[in-house]
């Protein structure tokens, strides 16, 4: 049975930002399972009701409905244990849980100033009011003003980056030879400023640059087949 994923769009429905709603796409790619995605916008709140809360990543598989990008990546190891493994054992499971927590608190916080603007810019009109209101209150200030540095936010990027750029130096990806659930985390994360900058935002020449590249080429390159601001123009 196909599962069905709310994934965040913008108003473009081709254009897919969401580091989250990339994680699982991934995850799903990874086990091979098949999967259609629903173009979300943030105000269609009322649509994933059935979960209780208010963000995307959604799946629904057959009857189940499940949210969280972490919690997803668990049901689908759990409810598919005969496909590829996301977590082949505990201590899979517990470095991609820290590279998974990295990514949300220093490196998804980074990404903001590169990313948020343009986020802004690609989102539909009636996202807009609700996305002003709930950003500038998360982050203190206007969206203008948020990244209005961006040698600094460019800067604050790459620092945050550190830790993987030392760890890719001499491994081809996060989990080793083959890319494990921290590589999609942080492969999500950095999808997002690719998909919504008008410039491309990676440095090719970085381990961490070379590293996005492997990635971009998995499961017959699909990521690298995914609309961005660039490709739309
Ligand atoms: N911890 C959640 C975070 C999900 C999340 O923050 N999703 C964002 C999209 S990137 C969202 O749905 N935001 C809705 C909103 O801001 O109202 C996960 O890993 O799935």
């Amino acid at each position: 049975m196909t599962i069905r994923l709310y994934d965040l769009a913008g108003a473009n429905p081709a254009l897919r930002f969401s580091p989250y709603c990339f994680r699982t796409k991934l995850a799903l790619l990874h086990k091979g399972l098949d999967f259609e995605t629903v173009p979300w916008r943030f105000t269609d709140k009322s649509r994933i009701a059935e979960t209780g809360q208010e963000r995307v990543p959604v799946i629904v598989d057959g009857k189940r409905w499940v949210n969280d990008s972490w919690s997803i990546a668990l049901y689908l190891d759990e409810t598919y244990p005969a496909r590829p493994k996301l977590f082949p054992d505990a201590q899979s499971r517990n470095y991609a849980r820290f590279l998974n927590s990295w990514c949300d608190w220093s490196v998804n916080p980074a990404i903001r100033p590169l990313a948020v603007r343009h986020v802004f810019d690609a989102i539909d009109e009636k996202d807009k009011a609700y996305f002003r209101e709930s950003r500038e209150k998360q982050l203190g200030m206007k969206i203008e003003a948020i990244g209005a540095d961006q040698v600094a936010a460019a800067a604050g990027f790459a620092s945050a980056l550190k830790p993987a750029e030392i760890m890719l130096a001499d491994h081809r990806f996060l989990h080793g030879a083959e890319p494990g659930y921290g590589d999609y985390a942080l492969f999500g994360s950095l999808l997002w400023p690719f998909a919504v900058c008008p410039k491309d935002p990676i440095d090719y020449v970085s381990n961490v640059g070379k590293w996005f590249e492997r990635m971009m080429g998995r499961f017959d390159s699909w990521a690298a087949r995914q609309p961005t601001v660039r490709s739309l123009a």
